[in-house]
């Protein structure tokens, strides 16, 4: 069966590979994807689970806002990760299955409405192959009027060991490191390695970006109309500070975020707009051989 419900209000997906994720509704969070039975996704063990508040891990979908904003009251990184989806179907063709939720303005608590009164409709979808996932959103803006929005899927991804990782794709990119006051820079390094508490904006970033780890390609995440591409690791006093998430997690996860956040997305009355990714999950040199 390509793909079932479950009790707690999730989707399971199977790919006739062996591929399986999980979509939970609340959120529309992606909370599990594994290829060659191993876990490739990172959800922390003190993750909530119950709704009251975003998922601490899988893949969160940031909207309409990234972060905060002084003019719109609306909870960090907007409504669309804490928000109850509706389940809209399964499609499978050629060598894809893929699962569809919608979220509309009409689902909305009037608190959220309220901070953003425009009428959307956001269609997700989640795509599985023997080696990919494919998280695609739509946003149609079912207004008369333009309006703005960012947006970000909000990736963790599961590593073994954080010392060992690096991100290739970003040299030469300007970015705004968070970790110091929001300093406008330039991506000097060939790898960006973390040492210590990351929280990067970088901007107009190419299609692809890799993450390795010891050397060996781990993940590829190749985006598509999305811009710009966060990297977030919390490292030692913010994982501290962070109820859900345990203090030494910050070792096993690294955050790849595709978004466009540095700047508003302007979408006119009746119009859609579309961004996402097609992350691919390495298996390890060694296990290759192995299975040879
Ligand atoms: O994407 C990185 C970031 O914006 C960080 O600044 C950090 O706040 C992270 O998101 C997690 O945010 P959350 O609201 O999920 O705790």
């Amino acid at each position: 069966m390509p793909a079932h419900e479950t009790s707690h209000k999730s989707i399971i997906l199977k790919h006739p590979s062996g591929a399986e994720a999980e979509v939970r509704l609340f959120g529309a969070t992606v909370t599990s994807w594994k290829v060659d039975n191993t876990e490739r996704l990172f959800v922390s063990k003190e993750a909530i689970l119950d709704g009251s508040k975003a998922i601490r891990g899988g893949i969160p979908v940031v909207f309409p806002i990234f972060g905060t904003d002084e003019k719109i009251n609306l909870p960090q990184h907007g409504f669309a990760r804490n928000s109850d989806w509706e389940y809209v179907g399964l499609l499978t063709d050629n060598d894809e299955v893929s699962v569809r939720f919608s979220l509309k303005d009409n689902q909305l608590k009037q608190s959220q409405r309220s901070a953003w009164p425009h009428s959307f409709r956001l269609n997700y979808t989640v795509a599985l192959t023997e080696k990919t996932l494919r998280t695609t959103l739509v946003v149609k803006n079912e207004d008369e009027d333009t309006f703005e929005f960012k947006t970000l899927l909000h990736t963790y991804f599961q590593i073994s060991d954080i010392s060992k990782i690096a991100v290739n794709g970003l040299t030469n990119l300007t970015y705004i490191d968070k970790v110091q006051n929001a300093a406008k820079l330039v991506e000097e390094n060939q790898k960006v390695t973390i040492a210590g508490e990351v929280d990067r904006v970088y901007s107009n970033v190419p299609e692809e970006v890799t993450i390795e780890e010891d050397g060996q390609a781990k993940y590829r995440i190749v985006k598509t109309g999305m811009k710009d591409t966060v990297v977030w690791n919390p490292w030692i006093d913010k994982a501290k500070g962070m109820g859900d998430f345990g203090d030494e997690e910050y070792h096993n996860m690294v955050c790849v975020e595709v978004g466009s956040v540095a700047d508003w997305v302007k979408l006119g009355g009746g119009q859609t707009w579309t961004g996402g990714q097609v992350i691919t999950a390495f298996m390890s040199e060694l296990k290759e051989q192995l299975q040879r």
